[in-house]
């Protein structure tokens, strides 16, 4: 069959990535990139794009009924640290954005959807080590319990109108490509900038806060692998915990150290970014995903940072 994927949101962290590789695969005219913001520069020169906001229902009616998706790629959403200073509007983007877009994928008949879920609807009763897939969950940032309520819908959608949407509980993303917007896991990504800029860099989480990551190229290939995966294979409609890197910011410095030995890291005390690094757990059990379509990591903390840098040397 013939693919017409519907990316939205394409401007952010993930989208970025996702447009170019998925256009490599099914071809640049099949992958319609949209944003609520003008087109980044990569996916402006590379393809067809649409201004869309996720909240005006009557203008995404519309590019459905214009584009007929066969896949559709969910990534709008407010993140959990400008989630926590917007709460309203991340509960408002977060949900409403993903009804409007279950609604009509029913409507048009979308075989197959991609919304994203994290590690943070997970909260501090979850068992922080090795978290299993099922377990006490008591997200308290609006991000998180957004969310864990999205889960909740995609699976009722799957159920209910036999929608067959599927979900990854993302890490703390890692990429060269694209910043991160408004999350708590971003001092993984500006600590390689500012170490390539100046050679320093002050975290806003504690030495010792351990929180699980994943490199871009890892998240981009398990995002198209569970996509890819045939129907049957998919036994979680909620969402798949996956599991990446786990490390504490000092574990990553000493590992950028290792390529810029003069390298020095400081530590801010007070941000309010730690007591949501602190409600969410240090480790993960992505077994189901293993298991149910194949799911295995590349890129291990040596890997990946060796990679950035090399990477981000040359763009900076
Ligand atoms: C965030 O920090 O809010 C995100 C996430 C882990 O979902 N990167």
């Amino acid at each position: 069959m013939s693919e017409k994927i519907l990316v939205i949101g394409a401007n952010g962290q993930i989208g970025t990535e996702l447009v170019v590789a998925l256009r490599g695969i099914h071809g640049v005219d099949k992958v319609v990139a949209s944003d609520i913001n003008n087109p980044t520069y990569a996916i402006r020169n590379s393809g067809p794009y649409e201004l869309v906001n996720v909240l005006d229902k009557d203008n995404l009616h519309h590019i459905f009924d214009k584009y007929r998706p066969t896949q559709v790629y969910l990534l709008a959403a407010i993140l959990s640290a400008v989630g926590e200073q917007k709460p309203k509007m991340a509960w408002d983007l977060n949900m409403t954005g993903l009804i409007h877009v279950l609604d009509f994928a029913v409507e048009f008949k979308t075989a197959k959807v991609f919304w994203p879920s994290s590690i943070a609807v997970f909260g501090p009763h979850s068992p922080q080590f090795n978290t299993p897939q099922y377990c006490v969950m008591d997200p308290n940032t609006v991000y998180g319990f957004s969310k864990l309520a999205g889960e909740r819908w995609a699976e009722y959608y799957f159920v209910k109108h036999g929608l067959d949407i599927r979900s990854i509980r993302y890490p703390g993303l890692i990429g060269w490509k694209a910043s991160p917007g408004g999350g708590t896991t971003d001092y993984a990504v500006h600590i390689f900038h500012e170490a390539l800029k100046k050679g320093k860099y002050e975290s806003f989480l504690s030495a010792d806060t351990a929180l699980p990551m994943m490199y871009m190229e890892d998240a981009i290939r398990a995002t198209i692998n569970l996509m890819d995966a045939p129907a049957e294979q998919i036994k979680i409609r909620s969402s798949y915990n996956l599991a990446g890197i786990s490390f504490t910011p000092a574990q990553l410095a000493d590992e950028i150290k290792k390529h810029i030995p003069s390298f020095e890291m400081g530590y801010v005390n007070t941000d309010p970014r730690q007591a949501i690094a602190d409600s969410w757990p240090k480790s993960i059990d992505d077994s189901s995903a293993r298991q149910d379509w194949g799911w295995k990591l590349e890129y291990d903390l040596p890997k990946m940072t060796a990679d950035m840098l090399e990477n981000l040397k040359k763009v900076l």
